[in-house]
């Protein structure tokens, strides 16, 4: 088997991709950086990922970012684990349509109310995310209806957009933590491949910030 290596920092969405790694459940290594400057800017990782953000994964000599696109990625990679419908499944378009709409539009219309931008209404046409509770109000309509996203059973989009919504709720505070989104999240969070990824990653912080 090729070999994989997760690129992070433990206080980043690198944990998104340390958690679909641990559900895979296949052997990895991680390199994880103290900070967002020094390495993560330094030429070593710019040749990875040109961008200097994490996460990427490497997989052999094949790069992936984008913490969605490295989730189905790794879903696709190992389909024994079933973490994505088949290709000819139908419900292939409805993990899709939401892996995508957590990734681009749910994820930028958070950060706008997150970081006070404030565009013209006016634009609001041209923005692919209209506004945050439109964004709210769609996803709360598929979740009114079904446990998980697609198919009535865990996939890959589910893992991304819970944590997205715990990032929203917790950490940004820019979603009400309505039991639509918290039943949601922590139906998702209950697996043990999280509680096992939260734990490297907090433990990872803890040494980093007691290394000052
Ligand atoms: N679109 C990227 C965003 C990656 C990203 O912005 N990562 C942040 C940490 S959560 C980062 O590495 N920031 C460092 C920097 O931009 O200097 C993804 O979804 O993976």
């Amino acid at each position: 088997m090729s070999s994989l290596t997760l690129y992070t920092h433990p206080m980043s969405r690198g944990r998104t991709a340390r958690w679909m790694l641990e559900e895979i459940g296949v052997p990895y290594e991680s390199v994880a950086f103290s900070d967002f400057t020094g390495a993560m800017k330094a030429a070593d990782y710019l040749a990875i990922n040109p961008m200097g953000k994490v996460p990427a994964l490497k997989h052999g000599d094949t790069v992936i970012t984008e913490c969605a696109a490295i989730c189905a990625y790794l879903a696709d990679a190992f389909p024994q684990k079933g973490l994505a419908p088949a290709l000819n499944d139908p419900q292939r378009g409805v993990y899709y349509r939401w892996l995508f709409f957590a990734a681009a539009p749910l994820e930028a219309a958070m950060m706008e109310v997150a970081l006070q931008l404030q565009p013209k209404e006016s634009d609001r046409t041209a923005l692919g995310y209209g506004n945050l509770p439109l964004c709210l109000n769609t996803l709360e309509q598929t979740l009114q209806q079904h446990d998980f996203l697609c198919g009535n059973r865990f996939s890959a989009a589910d893992l991304y957009l819970a944590e997205l919504l715990d990032f929203g709720i917790h950490a940004v505070k820019v979603i009400e933590a309505k039991p639509i989104f918290t039943d949601y999240t922590a139906r998702q969070q209950a697996r043990e491949s999280y509680a096992r990824a939260t734990k490297i990653d907090d433990d990872l912080f803890a040494k980093i910030s007691a290394n000052g």
